[in-house]
């Protein structure tokens, strides 16, 4: 009988390395399995195919995608392996459907055969793999091996605290693969099916990590039955440039000539990764000194790996690293500010607002009276469009214009009842001034000092409950305030607390505001890690976020009130926090010593926060 053709396709394989002395390379081959054997070929326009291997189905072992923890050296992101004789062969599929198919085929073909009990979920590579660490090639395999996804054998780990939280939106969006069924035991679990993927939303509890599947649904499964999804398909970043030189991007980015103009780059080294940034800032000799620095994206090369570029700060992914970098310099010269792509329009991501909807005609905004004065100038009240609206004109020198406008889109969209809306921008005079949503009662720090004494508990918790909710939907989207404080939350004339000026500290020109050792920079709001290495992230946030909880229980007073920023910095080093305000419920101040744990990771989430104050408002 002859064989019967079941797939085919053209995919890349990585060279088996048969013999030591093999070379580790990537080829396209055309790819077809039929009921016998899986033939590769190489074909040439205009040529007869030719065939370049050929592995009979009886002798195939194990077949499985691969689960990598490193960024894959060619263009085909979806790894799978054909494990037969003493070889293993790694196929990369273009996209996840196509890799599907072809796992499932071959498990099909090959479910008779006598397989291998276990197998190595990630690729063999320098000598050692990845998964287990052995460094022998034809080693036992350190995951079962379970080609149909019946087994669900493995000791579950020890259930986690009730403490444990569904999201933790610092994570950036990682996408792992179910590598085995999970059923769940309890409640708050999540069914796994083999293959599949999920969305990591938390990996905070060291054995259980929350998850969500594609109908929306999350719940916690073991780690050990997940692996992060393999492939670093960077195309979608606006960030990353895939073949392009050193030199090419030296010249797009002076091109650009922006502070922090960055891009993602292949390295000549395969397989890694080169952060190559702008910057106008004076060299050793104090001139000014426009040039490109290249980092090298490197990763700890021990278990779990992670990615780190000038300084040790870890990332399990290159989206997370570079999300961090883009608010952090954190060793680099510059933080990563404006991303630079060749061929993609990066004036898509600026904000145009000469052509833009968020460009406000100056003939539709009417100006009142003097609201008071901010860090980037005067609050004037004003109508645009029938409604009421406080209007910031920016004092000339005050803020990055530039910088602002390329992020005001950003700042734009975000949408929340408890934000303090930006409507737009109005440019067409210089300087340009912004026009928000109008709050009756102005700043929270202000209305709690007039109003001190007449504001009932339920108030004060619904005060702080506000704020949670507009930081916690800027957790989720990913967006760090920077500046969070009563004077930064507005108050509606429903005693309604909504958060103000997210990320505008970012804009701010003023030196003795942005540095942690300027005379205005918000030391008392600020954590340790913002304080020593302007580490910001969400849970700084929610370090802040305590503060400010501790002014709304205090009634407007100023925190530490009589000491000076380095007696703060200080007493905080020696492990001192603000004391408890007399009239803070007990369950209300342990939440505020939780937002201050030493360790951003000890802190709790604003999700938590939000979902902690809620319950203390039921009752
Ligand atoms: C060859 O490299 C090709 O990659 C072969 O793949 C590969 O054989 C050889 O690996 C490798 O040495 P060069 O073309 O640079 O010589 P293909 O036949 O698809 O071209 P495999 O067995 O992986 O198909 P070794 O280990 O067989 O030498």
């Amino acid at each position: 009988m002859y064989p019967r053709v079941i797939l085919k396709g053209t995919l890349i394989k990585k060279s088996q390395q048969k013999r030591r002395t093999s070379p580790s390379n990537y080829k396209e081959r055309f790819f077809v399995l039929d009921t016998q054997d899986l033939t590769y070929s190489e074909r040439r326009p205009g040529k007869k195919p030719v065939q370049k291997g050929s592995i009979e189905l009886a002798r195939i072992k194990c077949v499985e995608i691969v689960c990598s923890d490193i960024p894959i050296p060619c263009s085909n992101k979806y790894p799978f392996q054909v494990f037969h004789d003493s070889y293993y062969l790694y196929i990369f599929a273009p996209d996840n459907d196509c890799r599907q198919r072809w796992v499932r085929a071959l498990k099909e073909e090959t479910k008779c055969n006598r397989l291998a009990v276990k197998y190595h979920p990630n690729f063999w590579m320098d000598g050692r793999w990845r998964c287990c660490h052995q460094t022998e090639k034809l080693a036992a395999g350190c995951h079962e091996y379970d080609p149909m996804g019946f087994a669900s054998k493995k000791p579950l780990p020890k259930t986690p605290d009730p403490e444990r939280r569904l999201s933790n939106p610092d994570l950036g969006r990682v996408v792992v693969v179910a590598i085995q069924n999970y059923i769940p035991h309890d409640a708050s679990d999540l069914t796994l099916k083999k293959d599949q993927e999920y969305v990591l939303t938390d990996s905070s509890h060291p054995e259980w990590w929350a998850v969500q599947d594609d109908r929306g649904n999350t719940g916690f499964v073991p780690n050990i039955y997940i692996a992060e999804k393999s492939g670093s398909n960077f195309n979608r970043f606006v960030w990353y440039n895939k073949n392009i030189t050193r030199a090419r991007a030296e010249e797009l980015l002076m091109q650009e000539g922006k502070e922090g103009a960055f891009m993602v780059r292949d390295s000549r080294q395969l397989g890694v990764y080169t952060v190559s940034v702008y910057t106008k800032a004076p060299g050793s000799n104090g001139e000014k000194n426009p040039r490109v620095k290249h980092y090298q994206i490197k990763d700890t090369e021990i278990e779990p790996f992670r990615f780190y570029l000038a300084e040790k700060y870890l990332f399990s992914t290159i989206p997370e690293l570079i999300q961090y970098h883009q608010h952090n310099a954190a060793g680099l010269i510059t933080r990563l500010r404006h991303p630079v792509t060749l061929g993609k329009d990066n004036s898509q991501n600026s904000f145009d607002v000469s052509q833009g909807e968020w460009e406000v005609e100056p003939a539709e905004l009417v100006l009142g009276e003097e609201l008071g004065s901010g860090e980037f100038g005067m609050v004037l009240q004003g109508t645009w469009r029938d409604r009421k609206v406080a209007v910031k004109m920016l004092r000339e020198g005050a803020m990055s214009e530039e910088d602002f406008k390329e992020e005001a889109m950003v700042v734009t969209k975000l949408s929340h009842p408890k934000l303090v809306q930006l409507y737009g921008v109005c440019t067409q005079h210089s300087p340009i001034c912004l026009v928000f949503e109008f709050m009756e009662h102005g700043c929270l720090s202000d209305y709690l000092r007039a109003t001190r004494g007449h504001l009932s508990p339920d108030t004060l918790l619904g005060m702080c409950l506000d704020t949670s909710e507009g930081m916690a939907y800027l957790e989720s989207s990913n967006f760090i305030h920077r500046d969070l404080a009563a004077r930064n939350c507005l108050v509606s004339k429903d005693n309604e607390v909504k958060v103000s000026d997210f990320g505008m500290a970012r804009f701010v020109l003023d030196d003795q505001y942005t540095s942690s050792q300027g005379s205005k920079f918000p030391v008392k709001w600020s954590s340790p890690e913002v304080i020593k290495y302007s580490k910001f992230s969400s849970k700084s946030d929610v370090w802040s976020f305590g503060v400010l909880m501790w002014e709304v229980y205090s009634e407007g007073r100023l925190p530490y009130e009589s000491r000076s920023n380095a007696e703060v910095v200080e007493s905080l080093n020696a492990g001192l926090r603000l004391l408890k305000p007399r009239q803070t419920p007990s369950a209300v101040h342990q939440l505020m010593e939780w937002c201050w744990k030493e360790k951003p990771e000890d802190r709790p989430s604003f999700a938590v926060l939000l979902h902690e104050l809620a319950s203390l408002s039921d009752l």
